[in-house]
């Protein structure tokens, strides 16, 4: 069920009766969910998170985008409840609550946004911490090299190397096209990485944790490369 749907190199499609048989289970499970009280967002939020087929990226959505999540369901957080763990091999391990980043200096990047899968946003605008803003709070020891990411939802990680995460294009984002990042885009808080695919980008960002070395993340202990760059012919803007 938590399966992402890929490309694989034969392209065996999954056929179209195990398709409509999981998208039947998953609506099944659907019925019973409070999600009528959020919209269409909503929607799609929690069938995407039953679809192994991919199928909910038919549907239309707003924007363009899908909504990902490697697990059926994710705590909301917001400002009362929401924490972000900043710790590993630095000097000032510190947890930050959403109005003190939202205190912080906010950067904007604006980049593409890119899945693996096919489906594409282009010149997204994010707005949020740069990650080196807080990295240097913290104070990085001298055997720092890489970062680990922790996400809520209990399941998800990605990893960066320092230099990468240093960049100013790296954001811990806080909205996303101008307006606070939604539930089913990762919110309240979610990296953003705009060289790389969008599968660098964790959602539901909830620890920073400096490492001796990469350690590879949820999709790349299942094959998906640790470096995840955007060649120049998927970049479709200026992005830094
Ligand atoms: N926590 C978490 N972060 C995640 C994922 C996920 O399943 N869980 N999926 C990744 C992938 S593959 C993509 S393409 C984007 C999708 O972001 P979206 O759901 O906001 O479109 O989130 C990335 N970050
Ligand atoms: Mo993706």
């Amino acid at each position: 069920m938590a399966e992402k749907p890929k490309r694989t190199p034969a392209g065996a499609p999954v056929g179209r009766r195990a398709m409509l048989g999981m998208l039947g289970a998953g609506a099944a499970g659907l019925a019973a969910a409070p999600y009528l009280q959020r919209g269409w967002e909503g929607f799609l939020g929690a069938a995407s998170q039953v679809d192994a087929t991919g199928i909910t990226g038919l549907l239309p959505n707003p924007g363009g985008f899908r909504y990902y999540s490697v697990v059926g369901s994710v705590p909301r957080k917001n400002e009362t409840n929401y924490q972000l763990r900043v710790g590993g091999l630095v000097d000032r391990p510190r947890t930050y609550t959403l109005p003190e980043l939202r205190a912080m200096p906010q950067t904007r990047v604006v980049g593409d946004v890119v899945c693996t899968d096919g489906w594409r946003v282009d010149k997204t605008p994010f707005e949020g911490v740069k990650l080196a803003d807080l990295l240097d709070a913290a104070g990085v020891r001298s055997e720092g090299a890489a970062v680990r990411f922790r996400c809520f939802d209990g399941a998800y990680t990605e990893s960066l190397t320092l230099e990468q995460a240093r960049r100013s294009d790296v954001l811990v984002a806080l909205n996303m096209q101008h307006k606070p990042i939604t539930h089913e885009h990762g919110g309240p808080v979610r990296l953003y990485v705009a060289p790389m695919y969008f599968y660098k980008s964790a959602k539901w960002l909830s620890g920073i944790s400096v490492t001796d070395k990469v350690v590879p993340g949820y999709w790349e202990e299942r094959g998906y490369a640790v470096d995840g760059w955007l060649d120049d012919a998927e970049r479709h803007n200026d992005a830094a």
